[in-house]
């Protein structure tokens, strides 16, 4: 895969050189470019950005900057990587899920435009548009001063699921969201995990429940199971409506061949939890 990214500060990128990411890349597993927008500025203060038509607080970046570094690092693919996609991060952008990641893997080639300031002139993205594929996602409801740190979140979600980034202990199989790229939502499907322990069994007095030095398979994924539904239960009941709703994809997701079934334990387990599960919640 190769991963181009366009900013004013690229110094910022550099922790892409460092563990599973920086390995893979010295594999050659994964290039990156990373590109300095101010390189397509001519004037003497290398100037990307002005103030907003219309008035109003903050300054706008520049759209000819921006248009020859896109015109520039989009030409530079040859091969499937002619055909790159245009990632652009923004607080107003579609939600970026795991579904996201796993779907961004699959691409040959990458392209970010961290904006910062109040954002990039909304015509940069329009003539894209004429040319690329472009998306514009949000990683989460708060604001950041720049799309970089969106950028480096992306990155590495994206990146451990090509194939041998992550090491073989690791694996995205059962991912939390239960997105690991596969073609099964993995059994933790639109949940997120319970607790892990490691050793020493026991540490200040707290032991590692048993049942995980047990060596049965089936009562250890079974409690595994309990645990994530409970912390879905406790943190994300958001989580467990979807699943309620027979799917794991959210709004306007399409679910593709991943509907979930809650088996009458899980609902007990969910019950338990003090959610507020039905019969015909789960008759539907
Ligand atoms: C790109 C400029 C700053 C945003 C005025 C603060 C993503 N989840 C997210 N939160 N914030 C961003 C993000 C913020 C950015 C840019 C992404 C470019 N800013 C702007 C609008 C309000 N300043 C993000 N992904």
């Amino acid at each position: 895969m190769r991963i181009d990214i366009i900013t004013i500060f690229p110094e910022y990128f550099g922790p892409l050189s460092v563990s599973l990411i920086g390995k893979a890349a010295e594999r050659g597993d994964i290039s990156f470019g990373v590109h300095d927008l101010r390189k397509w500025t001519h004037d003497v203060h290398r100037t990307v950005d002005d103030s907003p038509f219309g008035g109003g607080p903050g300054m706008v970046m520049k759209p000819e900057p921006w248009g020859d570094a896109l015109d520039a690092v989009a030409s530079m693919g040859a091969g499937p990587g002619a055909n790159p996609l245009l990632v652009i991060p923004t607080p107003t952008g579609v939600p970026f899920t795991q579904r996201h990641a796993a779907r961004y893997a699959a691409e040959p080639r990458l392209i970010f435009a961290c904006g910062r300031y109040e954002g990039i002139d909304g015509r940069v993205t329009d003539e894209a548009r004429s040319r690329m594929r472009v998306e514009e996602v949000s990683i989460g409801d708060y604001v950041l001063a720049g799309g970089e740190p969106a950028v480096l979140v992306m990155t590495e979600a994206i990146c451990r699921l090509l194939p041998g980034v992550l090491g073989n202990a690791e694996s995205a199989a059962d991912d939390s969201f239960g997105f690991g790229g596969g073609s099964s939502g993995g059994p933790m499907a639109g949940l997120v995990e319970g607790p892990a322990f490691t050793r020493p069994r026991v540490w200040r007095d707290r032991e590692v429940p048993a049942v995980l030095l047990s060596g049965d398979h089936r009562a250890i994924a079974r409690w595994r199971r309990d645990s994530a539904l409970r912390r879905t239960a406790q943190n994300r009941p958001d989580l467990v409506w979807r699943l309620l709703a027979g799917s794991v994809a959210a709004e306007g997701e399409d679910a593709g061949e991943e509907a979930v079934r809650l088996d009458d334990h899980d609902r007990a387990v969910l019950a338990e939890a003090g959610f507020p599960v039905t019969g015909e919640d789960v008759a539907n």
